[in-house]
């Protein structure tokens, strides 16, 4: 297979929701550490092992393989109520979690005020909807930045958890009413509720830069699991239609404390086509009944919200400036068989902006909305592609498609993805 160094992040080269959480599972077999080094409980990871669907938005794949350790990183946002619904989902599923799982001291808490905030925002007038998850995440991160959030250590000091909750409610309820008219929160309510959870967080909380060290030191193998996508990065992604942390390979290293020399393999996750859930560009969106057809084949609803995606055709300018943000050595194509029933295969292979060819991304907003795509139509296999484990028994066109992704992208496909099931999976040499 190709190759898998001591560590290795493995990232959506796109959107989101490329089938991350299924390669994070399947790849974790070979990793004794697997670590979320950005975002919160946006994010939606889906594994499916022998028919049993498991959705985790918080906690690291890594957590269904009893032998592995899971660590929930410095530059993650926790949510402390959904941590701990996660924590009981697996525990009722007999998975081991105590001892396994660890969360850092230095990541920040999502508290009440912040989903407040973010509702509030998102649909006041004069601001850009980002079509958000209503998680919190972004007004967390901007606490964050600010210097004025909450650190899962400090979560567990009652004294400083009551301080900063009835100092930050003061300030955030006093702007959130005068802004957008919010109701306020009750401080004393939410001290309350979160010295409980602090009390249930504590046994989990731990220095997991030091964890992750040491693990590296002893030889053990780390695997880093990326959030959202490439295309979604607060810096490198469409902003302002982003998430607000660092969803590139860098991010790894930044949301774990490894430092850089420590990441060795970068993967990124590709569907076989494209999606995005929220406002913003999306050069080859199909819309109308194509575009239904293949949210319907590939059940492309938001995992944590439940929002139909919006879907498109492959674009390889993206996916080439995913490969250069990330250093990404091979890639992983996912969802090949939802294609299975085309007869042709539209993929955007370069743009064209007022008249002339691109094959870039402008940082323009404007200018991605203006960007018109230029296809190659490749034939489609027009068979079931289902299940499939070996490339020499795909249809030849379903190889010549991926041999065109190879040729265009210059990345190397190292595995593609053949259903939803760990075994459905194939490797390449
Ligand atoms: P946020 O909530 O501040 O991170 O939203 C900002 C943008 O980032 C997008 N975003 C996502 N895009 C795809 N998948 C995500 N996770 C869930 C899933 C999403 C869901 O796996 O399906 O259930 O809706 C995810 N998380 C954030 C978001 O749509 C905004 O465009
Ligand atoms: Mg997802």
């Amino acid at each position: 297979m190709a190759s898998l160094k001591q560590s290795a992040v493995v990232l959506g080269a796109q959107w989101g929701d490329e089938g991350k959480g299924k390669i994070v599972d399947v790849l974790s077999e070979k990793f004794q550490v697997v670590a979320r080094y950005a975002g919160g409980h946006n994010a939606g990871h889906t594994v499916i092992i022998k028919g049993k669907k498991y959705v985790l938005h918080l906690i690291p794949c890594g957590v269904l393989r009893p032998d592995c350790l899971s660590v929930i990183g410095n530059g993650v946002v926790m949510d402390p109520a959904a941590f701990l619904t996660e924590v009981k989902m697996l525990k009722e599923a007999g998975l081991p979690v105590d001892g396994q799982l660890f969360v850092s001291d230095r990541a920040q808490v999502i508290l009440p005020y912040h989903r407040m905030i973010e509702l509030a925002a998102e649909n006041a007038p004069g601001r850009t909807k980002i079509g958000t998850t209503s998680r919190g995440i972004g007004p967390a991160y901007e606490d964050k930045m600010h210097r004025n959030g909450l650190r899962v250590i400090d979560l567990l000091n009652s004294a400083l958890l009551r301080t900063h909750i009835t100092n930050a409610c003061h300030e955030k309820n006093s702007i959130a009413h005068a802004l957008w008219g919010t109701e306020p929160l009750n401080p004393a309510k939410i001290y309350e509720e979160y010295a409980r959870y602090a009390e249930q967080v504590a046994p989990y909380v731990t220095d997991t830069a030091t964890l992750m060290n040491d693990s590296l030191k002893a030889g053990k193998r780390i695997m880093f699991e990326g959030a959202q996508g490439a295309l979604l990065d607060i810096d490198h992604g469409t902003y302002p239609f982003v998430t607000s942390s660092s969803a590139t390979a860098g991010g790894a290293v930044i949301g774990t404390g490894v430092g850089p020399t420590a990441i060795g393999t970068v993967i990124g996750v590709t569907k076989a086509y494209v999606t995005r859930v929220g406002e913003g560009p999306f050069p080859t969106e199909i819309h109308g009944e194509m575009g239904e057809e293949l949210r319907k084949r590939g059940n492309e609803y938001g995992a944590s919200t439940g929002r139909p995606r919006r879907c498109g055709w492959m674009d390889l300018p993206i996916l080439r400036y995913s490969n250069m943000i990330n250093g990404t050595e091979w890639l992983v194509v996912t969802k090949m068989d939802v294609l299975d029933s085309l007869k042709e295969i539209p993929v955007c292979t370069s743009y064209k902006l007022d008249g002339k060819v691109i094959d870039t991304i402008p940082a323009d907003v404007r200018g991605l909305e203006a960007l018109e795509p230029v296809y190659t139509t490749l034939p489609g296999w027009a068979e079931s592609t289902e299940g499939i484990t070996e490339f020499d028994k795909l249809p030849t066109k379903a190889q010549e498609y991926l041999k065109f992704l190879e040729k265009e992208t210059g990345a190397k496909i190292g595995m593609v993805s053949t259903g939803p099931d760990r075994e459905q999976t194939m490797v390449l040499p």
